[in-house]
Parts: C-alpha cells; structure tokens; sequence
C-alpha cells in the first residue's frame, strides 16, 4: 500500500468512528450541533496522526480509534470557538457555514464545549496504564500551556509584530501541541520507550510548525474553494503569521527546514516510520 492508500484507509476508519459515537444523554439539539461541525469534512490529520504512530510502534489502529476520535473532537471544539465572533468571526469552515451563523452563538459555544468534555469521556473509557499516560498528554496539549497558551499570545499580541521566537511560540502552541499529541498519544498507547516518544515529540513540533507556516502561506495564495474558508484575512487583519514576520521566501525555505528536521527526529528508531515520514514530507505540498 502506498502512502496515499494507506492515508485514505486511515482516514476512513476515523470517519466511521466518527459517525458511530452516539453521544449517549446529549440533548438532540445538541447532538446535531456537535455533529453538524465534527462530521463537515477535514483532513483528519490529528486522528491519522494517532492511527499510525500507534501502529508504527507495533500497536493497532483499532484500538488507537477512541483517541483518534478524540483528537479530531478536541480540534473541531477550538476551529467551533476560534470561529466564533468574540474570536476570529468567520462564517465559512471546511466550505460550510460556521457552527455559530447554523446554530447561534449560544448552541456553538455549548457544542464546542461537548466536544471538548467528550473527548475526555471517550479516552477515559480505555481504562488502561497506557491509555491514561495518553490521556494526559491530549490534556496538556489542549489546555493551558500547550492551544490555549497559543491562542491567548495569539489574542493578546494581534496588530503587534512580535520577534520571531514569540511567532515560533504562538505557533508552538496553536498549532504544532495538536499534532504532536497524536503522536506521542499514539505511540504511548503501543507501549513505546520515552526514547521513542521523545523522538515522536520532536517529529510533532517541527511537523506543527511547518504545517502552521503552510497554512499562512496558503491563506496569501491558496485555493478558497479547496480551502472551504475566506482567505486573506490574516493579511487583512494584520495577524500573526510567520510570511509576515519573515517575508514569503523565507517562510517557504523555514517551512522545507522544519519538515527536514521532522524527518530525522524518526530516524534510527525502532520502529516503523515511513508513513510518518511520508506524511511529513506531504504536508509541504498541501494545498488544502
Ligand atoms: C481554543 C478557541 C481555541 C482556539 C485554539 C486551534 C486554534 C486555537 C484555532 C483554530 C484555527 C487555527 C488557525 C488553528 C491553527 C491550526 C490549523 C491550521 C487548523 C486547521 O487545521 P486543518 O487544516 O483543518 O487540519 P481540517 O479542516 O482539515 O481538519
């Protein structure tokens, strides 16, 4: 199986765990507006990202599917809030109307709330050493100092241009804890060594940088409709973003470092770490 087979075979088991979750007691308005945002498309990058460092530490995907699940919950929780008018007020996501302009501010706060605190439900229901070792970094990831740390330098600094390392560090935490929880997750549920899930750690953070530079750059010369959101703004806006902090060109050669160095951080180990390569290396020709 080649990368992309094995990325789309990946993807479809977390799409159908996905649509399977019954969030039992949720009220149905609820329920169709956490649904409505968590089923509405996306790469499922996170959720992959859990199925194969899993699998490439000789763990199953099988099993690996609740964090999966939980992952891409945590993810369509902060783009619910990020698009909310208090936050970046946006009425297009993944090609669809925002949750807040479907279902009103109120309803979109609440269900990316669900989303968050059901994420937690469904890795707590494991109940195993490794699975909770996992858990926790999800947690840390999400919380404070990992996304919300992020967004609050994202928040606090806007219409500022700050030095580069506040950039990294905005980045670091908005983007790159995010996917590189689904690493360590993944390859801590298979039982793997602190060497390992080290290595997995630093694979995450340059593969989170150079996934948030992408994006920046896609957002000045992407494709909307491939997008399925309003591009431009970050220009417009005066946002953060690395092109801005450090020109175009060097983004693009930043970028291209970052992946080189996710690349390496998995060399020599033992496990199987072609598909997380692969999939490094992908990331800098993305074009949604
Ligand atoms: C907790 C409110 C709150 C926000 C946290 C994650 C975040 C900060 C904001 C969401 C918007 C944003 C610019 C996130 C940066 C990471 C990013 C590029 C997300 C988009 O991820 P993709 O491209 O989306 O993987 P799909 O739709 O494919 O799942």
């Amino acid at each position: 199986m080649n990368f992309t087979q094995q990325y789309a075979q990946y993807k479809q088991m977390v799409e159908e765990a996905l649509k399977a979750l019954p969030f039992d007691g949720a009220p149905e308005k609820l329920r169709e507006a956490m649904r409505y945002s968590l089923l509405s498309g996306g790469k499922r990058l996170r959720g992959v990202l859990v199925l194969a460092a899993c699998e490439a530490a000789g763990g199953s995907a099988e099993a690996a599917l609740p964090f999966a699940c939980a992952v891409e919950m945590i993810h369509a929780y902060s783009l619910i809030h990020d698009d909310l008018p208090s936050m970046d007020n946006d009425t297009l996501r993944r090609g669809k109307p925002t949750n807040h302009i479907v279902f009103g501010e109120g309803m979109a706060i609440l269900a990316g709330d669900g989303l968050l605190s059901h994420a937690f439900e469904v890795m707590a229901a494991v109940q195993s050493a490794n699975a909770f070792r996992a858990l926790g970094m999800m947690a840390k990831a999400a919380g404070v100092s990992g996304m919300l740390a992020g967004q609050t330098l994202d928040i606090t600094l806007e219409g500022t241009s700050p030095a580069a390392d506040i950039v990294r560090k905005i980045h670091l935490g908005k983007t790159a804890a995010l996917l590189t929880a689904p690493v360590t997750a993944g390859l801590a549920l298979a039982g793997a060594d602190e060497k390992t899930i080290a290595a997995g750690e630093k694979y995450g953070k340059n593969l989170g940088l150079a996934f948030q530079i992408v994006d920046d750059l896609l957002d000045l010369e992407g494709d909307a409709a491939l997008m399925g959101k309003t591009l431009g703004k970050d220009a417009q806006e005066g946002k953060i973003t690395w092109p801005a902090s450090v020109g175009v060109p060097q983004a693009r050669l930043d970028a291209a470092g970052f992946i080189d160095e996710a690349v390496q951080a998995l060399d020599g180990l033992e496990i199987k770490a072609e598909f997380l390569q692969a999939l490094a290396k992908d990331t800098l020709h993305r074009v949604q």
